[in-house]
């Protein structure tokens, strides 16, 4: 397999930082948040206004798009051999409401990057380079995290995926039709060679340890369990307290075992509830119905079904105490995934080679390359954020960071696509 002239020292390729960084920032312009991050929620306005400006971006680079029925975007650059599959690039435009301007943004634009570079310097490669952008990784506004790229690996049917809503009961399916991003290319007819996907490590690992590079070997597996806790509507006044069946009370009793599960599974084992609504919601109104999910996350699989098991007994026995209904529903679930060897080895070597320092990780966060790893060997590069903050519009990285994390991609995509001239 040969490679373009990197083994001699100083002659190793190197992407244009200045340029992706701007790409970022001009990016990290459309829905913008109230602290510096994003707001570009899945099917937003402001999401296809972000999937318009890559779709300019991947054109001005000469690459041909692609878009199926989920809203997936596929920006190909030709090789030299058109029946070879594709090598693959991708991560997600999507962010949480209160997001920063890096968390799979990175991926897809240091995935246009790399195409820009091999512009720059005339590279051909045997098989056909595609940069992907997956609809709704987030699965903030429609659950569960993920969703597209789950449809194009099997995990879930696209009428499921369809008929998921948002909080004010707007559908997938509808919305994804609003905003004219839905294509004409069946979801998962795509075959591909590899996948790599870059992303911020959204965790303090890297940083601490003086890193440049993670080479992900691994990703944590995860449960979210949507809990629906019933009581009665009830006056917070006048109501005696023998009298209550309230589920807010419920739900705090079973945030606290959540977190104490978790605990009682160290090390590598997280639980929290990040999603709840209370209804009435009437600051004199005793809670009737409170609907919250529960994420659990472990890269051991034993611990991560124990946890589950144990969270779904100890709810059932809080509610029981209380007299609350209780309904427990999953609606997102992956076990821990273990990359592609020769992927993560392809990942591995170019960082040595770029002269980065680097280390193997696990991913806390789940991404679509978890999914994909299903369908064609995958790996991730990682770079550091500032005090591993994520999911938070603080979130930071470097253009340092930034640039070390695409000049791995590249070497790594360009070692796997195998460079012809
Ligand atoms: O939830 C996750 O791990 C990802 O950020 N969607
Ligand atoms: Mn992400
Ligand atoms: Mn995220």
């Amino acid at each position: 397999m040969t490679t373009p002239d990197t083994q001699t020292p100083g002659q190793n390729l190197k992407v244009n930082g200045d340029r992706l960084w701007d790409s970022l920032m001009d990016m990290a312009k459309i829905g913008p948040g109230v602290a510096g991050g994003n707001n570009r929620q899945t099917l937003t306005d402001a999401d296809a206004e972000g999937r318009a400006l890559f779709q300019s971006w991947c054109e001005a680079a000469g690459m041909t798009m692609g878009l199926d029925t989920m809203g997936n975007m596929f920006a190909t650059r030709a090789g030299e051999d058109p029946e070879a599959l594709p090598v693959y690039m991708g991560s997600h435009l999507d962010t949480q409401p209160t997001g920063g301007k890096y968390d799979g943004v990175l991926g897809v634009l240091g995935g246009l990057e790399v195409v820009r570079t091999m512009n720059d310097l005339g590279i051909k490669t045997k098989h056909p380079i595609v940069v992907t952008n997956w609809t709704n990784e987030e699965g903030t506004r429609f659950a569960p995290a993920m969703l597209a790229s789950g449809v194009f690996a099997g995990k879930h049917t696209q009428d499921w995926a369809y008929g998921r809503v948002d909080a004010e009961g707007k559908s997938f399916g509808d919305e994804l039709k609003r905003i004219g991003w839905v294509g004409d290319e069946p979801v998962g007819a795509r075959k591909m060679h590899a996948m790599f996907e870059l992303h911020i490590e959204q965790g303090p690992i890297l940083e601490a340890e003086g890193k440049d590079i993670g080479v992900v070997t691994h990703g944590q597996g995860l449960w979210w369990l949507q809990c629906t806790v019933t009581g009665k509507d009830a006056h917070t006044g006048s109501t005696p307290m023998n009298m209550r069946v309230n589920a807010g009370l419920g739900m705090a009793r079973m945030t606290e075992a959540a977190h104490q599960i978790a605990m009682a599974h160290q090390p590598h084992a997280v639980g929290a509830v990040g999603h709840c609504d209370v209804f009435p919601n009437s600051r004199n109104v005793i809670p009737g119905k409170v609907v919250f999910t529960v994420d659990f996350r472990s890269p051991d699989l034993g611990k991560l079904t124990s946890m589950r098991a144990q969270y779904e007994a100890k709810a059932k026995e809080i509610a029981a105490d209380l007299g609350l209904g209780l309904e427990i529903e999953p609606v997102g679930h992956f076990d821990p995934v273990t990359f592609d060897e020769g992927c993560v080895s392809a990942v591995r070597a170019a960082a040595e080679r770029l002269g980065y320092s680097h280390m193997d990780i696990v991913s806390g966060a789940g991404h679509d390359a978890c999914w994909i790893n299903d369908l064609a060997p995958t790996a991730m590069i990682m770079c550091p954020c500032v005090d591993g903050l994520s999911h938070n519009e603080a979130e930071e990285i470097s253009k340092d960071w930034a640039a070390a994390g695409t000049d791995v991609m590249l070497h790594a995509v360009l070692e796997t696509a195998e460079v012809v001239a």
